[in-house]
């Protein structure tokens, strides 16, 4: 099944038509509501009239997560305050977060697009599907929420957090479908293993995974442990959510819903475009959002992308699966941490030296993080000869990095002069996680 074939199975020159036109109308609304873009383009000598067709899309200026956040809460925002109905944040590298506001026909053409994924995954009306990725300020849970309701198949918002309550409403009520992190997928199998329930007592056959990088072998392991097929998801807040891309039944790259998500791959150092299939950094426009559109946004993500025809009827053009990403962030159970996080913290703690490592492990497939920092020469010798003291004080930068990071962190003292110095670039960050 096909959730809207007139736009999923639209032929190349029909697409990249509307994709022309549809350009030029959000770089005109941009120029006449966003200072920020006004200018740039002003700078650059390039009026809404100079883009007609999709290929005048290299005309235009990049847009990064840098300016996101210089332009902190709102300065990116086209649409007036009355028309946003929702916000969601995501992590910046320090301090301000990313705020994203949506109007009401944001959402909907979220929900819209987030039905498409969930119609090539095979979902539909009788399904009952259990949403398990974050609500709140991410946008995986009410992204997922909305699209499920729009299909009309019955959402169970269980968020995240008690698993074993989930893993009985999964029994109890013969969920059928699941949308979360990979790596909550296996947490889940392992916690329905221990209670004793096996993946026959159970009716799971659809999960929609994503949020976080993942690898054939997880999925073989998690469609194995919990009975289903998992099928790849990928969105990121500034473009909308999760829904920008998504597998068939093929699971041969991901079909972009193109005509509103506009992709190009860019060489990260010299910024020129890359043909299809090689990898690059994905960069993204928003063809039709209102709230906040973006224009080239550099997602940083390194991936490819396909033209050729899929089987399934769709001719989207497809992304492959996302290889790394060409800055530092992190993303730790779904969640986006940057390094720089951390140290902002440390540093504004008197007790700490600017010396920190991060470790990231998969145990119980589960993410953790251990933070360890050097105490300072004079708080060691003063403070740390009594154990409650050290424990005092992880547990106080442990609470602080709680509520700049939003996951938990194991925090482990180090004496003076005991984390390891290196000769060339420092190393901040050990990730122990093998992606097979
Ligand atoms: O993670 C949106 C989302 C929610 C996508 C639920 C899928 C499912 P952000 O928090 O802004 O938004 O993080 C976006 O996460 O740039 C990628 O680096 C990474 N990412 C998202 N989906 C995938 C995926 C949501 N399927 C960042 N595979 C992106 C690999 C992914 N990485």
């Amino acid at each position: 099944m096909i959730w809207n074939p007139n736009k999923e199975c639209m032929s190349r020159d029909e697409m990249s038509a509307l994709q022309g036109r549809r350009l030029h109308k959000i770089v005109a609304y941009v120029y006449h509501n966003v200072p920020f873009y006004r200018n740039k383009l002003q700078e650059m000598d390039v009026t809404p009239d100079d883009i007609n067709t999709i290929e005048d899309i290299r005309k235009l200026p990049f847009t990064t997560k840098q300016d996101l956040r210089d332009n902190y809460p709102f300065g990116l925002q086209a649409a007036p305050q009355s028309e946003i109905i929702r916000i969601h944040a995501s992590s910046g590298t320090t301090g301000n977060p990313t705020i994203v506001g949506y109007t009401r026909k944001d959402i909907g053409v979220w929900s819209e697009c987030m039905s498409r994924c969930l119609t090539a995954y095979g979902v539909t009306r009788d399904d009952t599907f259990s949403v398990a990725y974050g609500y709140g300020l991410f946008t995986g849970g009410l992204g997922a929420h909305y699209g499920v309701e729009n299909l009309g198949a019955s959402v169970v918002p269980t968020s995240t957090g008690n698993t074993e309550k989930h893993v009985r409403l999964i029994r109890d009520l013969g969920i059928s479908g699941i949308a979360c992190t990979p790596s909550y997928a296996l947490y889940l199998a392992e916690t329905m293993e221990k209670m004793g329930i096996t993946k026959e007592q159970i009716k799971l056959r659809v999960g929609a995974f994503g949020a976080e990088p993942w690898t054939e072998s997880m999925r073989e392991e998690i469609q194995k442990r919990l009975g289903l097929k998992g099928y790849n998801l990928y969105g990121l807040s500034e473009i909308m959510g999760p829904c920008v891309s998504y597998e068939c039944s093929e699971q041969n790259g991901s079909h972009i819903c193109e005509d509103h998500f506009y992709p190009e791959i860019i060489h990260p150092d010299t910024l020129e475009p890359l043909p299809y299939g090689q990898v690059g950094e994905l960069v993204f426009t928003t063809l039709t959002k209102e709230g906040m559109p973006l224009l080239r946004y550099r997602t940083k993500d390194l991936c490819s992308l396909m033209d050729d025809t899929c089987p399934c009827g769709r001719t989207s053009v497809r992304m492959g699966r996302i290889m790394g990403r060409s800055d530092d962030m992190l993303i730790i159970r779904g969640i986006n941490v940057f390094p720089s996080q951390v140290e902002s913290v440390v540093l504004s703690m008197p007790e700490f030296a600017p010396r920190y490592l991060l470790i990231i492990d998969r145990i119980n497939n589960l993410d953790t993080l251990q933070v360890q920092v050097e105490v300072r020469q004079e708080y060691f010798t003063q403070e740390m000869d009594n154990l409650g003291a050290i424990e005092r004080l992880e547990k106080k930068l442990a609470d602080k990095l709680k509520s700049v990071l939003s996951i938990s962190a194991k925090v482990q003292l180090k004496p003076p002069g005991t984390i390891e110095r290196s000769q060339g670039k420092s190393k901040f960050v050990i990730d122990k996680r093998v992606l097979k």
